[in-house]
């Protein structure tokens, strides 16, 4: 393969990745998604004899980690952010940063138990952002995510 030939194919398999993760795809509030590049913590989602919960229920992370959402038991969950308990103007790369969202800051539901849900915390704002399990929200199944 010439230079020039395996620069080309090195664009393409860029461009192609990109699209894969959704950087290219517009969403509600107009924000780029920042893939994660340092650690990655996981959030267990429980609905069990003890309740339900998110386990932690409360998780710091760095930004540029990654939070991985893990469906455990007695779905199915979701990861939903309140919007007005976020800090301001962090809502479109919030929603940019979560894969296949099914409304505002909401991710799809997870009715598989195992099934993971990655969320890239890179270029959100420092700050805390709340959020819930839809489904289960008004059995106390919340959270508080804050970036530092
Ligand atoms: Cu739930």
């Amino acid at each position: 393969m010439t230079t020039a030939r395996r620069l080309v194919s090195a664009v393409i398999t860029c461009v192609v990745g990109a699209a894969g993760v959704g950087v290219l795809a517009p969403n509600a509030f107009g924000g780029t998604a920042a893939p994660a590049k340092l650690a990655t913590v996981t959030v267990k989602m429980i609905g069990d004899a003890k309740g339900y919960r998110f386990e932690p229920a409360e998780i710091t992370v760095h930004a540029g980690d990654a939070v991985e959402f893990q469906n455990v038991v007695g779905g199915p969950h979701d990861v939903t952010f309140w919007a007005d308990s976020i800090p301001a103007g962090a809502a479109a790369q919030l929603q940019a940063n979560m894969p296949n969202t099914t409304g505002p800051l909401a991710s799809p539901l997870f009715v598989t138990d195992g099934e993971t849900y990655t969320i890239s915390t890179a270029k959100l704002k420092p700050g805390t952002y709340r959020f819930y399990c839809m489904p289960h929200l008004a059995l106390g199944m919340h959270g508080v995510l804050v970036v530092q």
